[in-house]
């Protein structure tokens, strides 16, 4: 019998309708939203019964979801882990989760830094701009964005226009004010990049 089959059932005796109102309530996810992601969290909590995600379960699950580099899989692990105890329990999971796939521009943006910033120095230089590039394109859904993803030579044109428009001192990285004032300033990469954002907020859903 698949274990994550099991892990869903269990949760859903687990989950009562008070349990459910909270998570409403601190989200912006509706009733079969909250269902849907109680069970992506039993699938991905491997080790049944734990309730919790580990750094390795996150990984393990996410990287072959998004076929991501385990890198950039535990940047995104800290984003989720909200009070910094090294795991993720499902109140994190779903706020998190809701700020990427409903919440801001503003929200969108963090998680582009996040993410790209891989080695977690406080700003994406040219390769982990690239990296992002790479996950972002290959999970957008236009020709033209596969083409790119498939493309060394194409993300490298790319990522050197962006680092022209964002890096705005020139030290060969952006950080967190240079992206912010990128984005504003609404280049066609900029917009481009925050679209491909909700692309990938929507994936977590799927
Ligand atoms: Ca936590
Ligand atoms: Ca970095
Ligand atoms: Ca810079």
């Amino acid at each position: 019998m698949d274990p994550g089959l099991i892990g869903f059932d269990h949760g859903f005796e687990g989950l009562n309708q008070e349990d459910l109102a909270k998570y409403m309530r601190k989200t912006d996810f509706d009733i079969s939203e909250i269902k849907h992601l109680l069970g992506e969290y039993q699938k991905i909590d491997v080790r049944y019964g734990d309730g919790t995600i580990s750094g390795d379960e996150f990984a393990n699950y996410y990287s072959k979801k998004f076929d991501l580099d385990h890198g950039q899989v535990s940047q995104l692990f800290r984003v989720f882990d909200v009070d910094k105890g090294g795991s993720i329990d499902f109140m994190e999971f779903v706020m998190t989760l809701s700020k990427l796939a409903k919440g801001s521009a503003g929200n969108r943006l963090g998680f582009f830094f996040y993410t790209a910033d891989s080695d977690g120095s406080g700003s994406i230089d040219k390769a982990e701009l690239m990296a992002m590039l790479y996950v972002l394109f290959r999970l957008g859904s236009s020709e033209q964005d596969k083409s790119i993803a498939a493309s060394v030579e194409a993300r490298d044109r790319v990522a050197t226009e962006i680092m022209l428009e964002a890096d705005a001192d020139k030290n060969g990285s952006i950080d967190v004010a240079e992206l912010k004032a990128w984005i504003r300033r609404g280049s066609p990469h900029a917009k481009h990049c925050m679209e491909l954002m909700e692309v990938f907020g929507s994936k977590f859903l799927a």
